[in-house]
């Protein structure tokens, strides 16, 4: 009985001093602004980060503009079928059941429309689906509620929970904490202790899985959208083209803190991201 008391009284201990290793400050020693993230009452994209998420744009403005048109030419050609043949404007109405010039024209026009969409978005969904030569790859493992990043190739593993975990309000604590990792009270419930750091420039492949539920590996500024599904190895990639930090989310319903399992990923020089990796491999090695 008492062993048993001694082990478990151990086994705490260790993992306490394990959680104290792991939430141990990993911080890039440059400084970086804010680039990724959501704005009060936006209703727009968040500033894009790489040359996928401005694809993605592109696409979605593109589609956008092409239905809007469909939908103005199809609210006046209602309003005109309203107006110019309602019974009092028109009592004898034609009887005619078929007009096959019409309707080759409804099937044409439709095809060719969507067609014209497949040209384009086809691409970008190629580019995304086709994962490139890694320069570096990360494993991220959705938990119930945070995420395991881990760098194989460098032998690096670390949890990221987010600033004011557990927590249900922003309390006078939880702010101090968000401005001692650099951030201010705006960014509770966007920022995570331990960022995904990764360098400027480079092919990042993300391989994705779920070590409980499925939840989803989410970074809007990226154009990187991915669902983190137990016992199955996503992959996504991205290539950030401007430092600075950058915000994403969890996207799927995965349980009571669901909300509160943020992604932050800070994007840095070369330089400082070997320092912080020298120093990630010393605090949190891969066992
Ligand atoms: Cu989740």
């Amino acid at each position: 009985m008492r062993l048993s008391t001694l082990k478990s009284t151990f086994a705490a201990a260790s993992g306490l001093i394990l959680a104290a290793q792991v939430a141990a400050a990993q911080e890039v020693n440059e400084k970086l602004s804010i680039v990724g993230a959501p704005t009060a009452g936006g209703t727009g994209f968040q500033t894009s980060g790489t040359e996928m998420a401005r694809d993605v744009h592109w696409l979605d403005g593109m589609i956008l503009t092409i239905i809007t048109c469909i939908t103005i030419f199809v609210t006046l050609l209602l309003i005109w079928v309203a107006v110019r043949y309602n019974s009092r404007s028109n009592p004898t109405p034609a009887k005619f059941t078929h007009n096959s010039p019409l309707e080759i024209a409804w099937t044409i026009v439709p095809v060719v429309i969507l067609v014209f969409i497949g040209a384009f978005s086809l691409p970008v969904l190629f580019k995304q689906e086709e994962i490139p030569q890694a320069d570096m790859t990360v494993k991220v493992t959705g938990h119930q509620w945070y995420w395991t990043y881990e760098y194989p190739d460098d032998k690096v593993i670390f949890d990221s929970y987010m600033i004011g975990t557990g927590e249900g309000n922003l309390s006078p604590a939880i702010s101090d904490e968000l401005h001692k990792a650099g951030y201010t009270d705006a960014e509770f419930r966007l920022a995570a202790d331990n960022a995904l750091v990764v360098p400027v420039n480079k092919t990042v492949v993300v391989q994705v899985t779920g070590g409980d539920v499925i939840h989803g590996f989410y970074i809007p500024s990226f154009g990187v959208h991915i669902a983190a599904v137990p016992g199955r190895l996503a992959e996504v990639w991205f290539k950030a083209d401007k430092e600075g930090i950058y915000f994403g989310q969890c996207s799927a319903l995965c349980g009571q803190a669901h909300s509160a399992m943020p992604i932050t990923v800070k994007v840095v020089s070369q330089q400082a991201y070997d320092e912080w990796l020298a120093a990630a491999k010393v605090q949190n090695p891969a066992s």
